[in-house]
């Protein structure tokens, strides 16, 4: 079974209802191998959203996910990456809305930068990213023991 990085932004948090709606989806779906509360740094989210250096919201979202806590899970099913993107919903809000009113992204993206969560889009970057939030996590072992929230 695959696993994947989700990563759910400040402003979900922030919002009661919507977060626990968000959290709940989740459990349907997926097996949850960790589940943490965590704070991105500036640093950390730099170093999180490499790829995207240079481009015109990198130091925009990079200082949004460090403006509040963020909720990091690592996620378990068969073909977990896709499923959780799928979800999640189009990157764009405005597209979400319009493609996919039900996704989580239509739900509670408030804008291009604050689209509700994140979901790693290859294994490379599911490793990549879950050694950034999880460091003490060991791929190896993924122990199918499950975390309750
Ligand atoms: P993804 O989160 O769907 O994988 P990416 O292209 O990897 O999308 O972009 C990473 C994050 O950067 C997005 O989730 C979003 O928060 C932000 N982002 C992407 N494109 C834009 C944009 O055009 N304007 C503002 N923020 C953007
Ligand atoms: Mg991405």
């Amino acid at each position: 079974m695959e696993i994947t990085l989700a990563v759910i932004k400040p402003h979900v948090l922030r919002n009661t209802y919507a977060f626990q709606q968000v959290k709940q989806l989740i459990k349907q779906n997926f097996n949850v191998l960790q589940a943490k509360e965590v704070r991105i740094t500036k640093e950390l989210s730099e170093q999180f959203y490499a790829e995207h250096q240079g481009k015109f919201f990198y130091h925009r979202l990079t200082s949004f996910m460090n403006s509040g806590p963020c909720y990091a899970l690592i996620l378990q099913s068969e073909a977990c990456i896709q499923k959780w993107r799928s979800l999640m919903g189009p990157t764009k809000v405005f597209r979400a809305v319009y493609s996919e009113p039900q996704c989580i992204r239509a739900l509670y993206g408030l804008s291009d930068t604050r689209n509700a969560c994140h979901g790693s889009d290859s294994e490379a970057s599911a490793l990549r990213e879950i050694a950034i939030l999880f460091p003490e996590f060991q791929v190896k072992s993924t122990a199918k023991t499950q975390v309750k929230q």
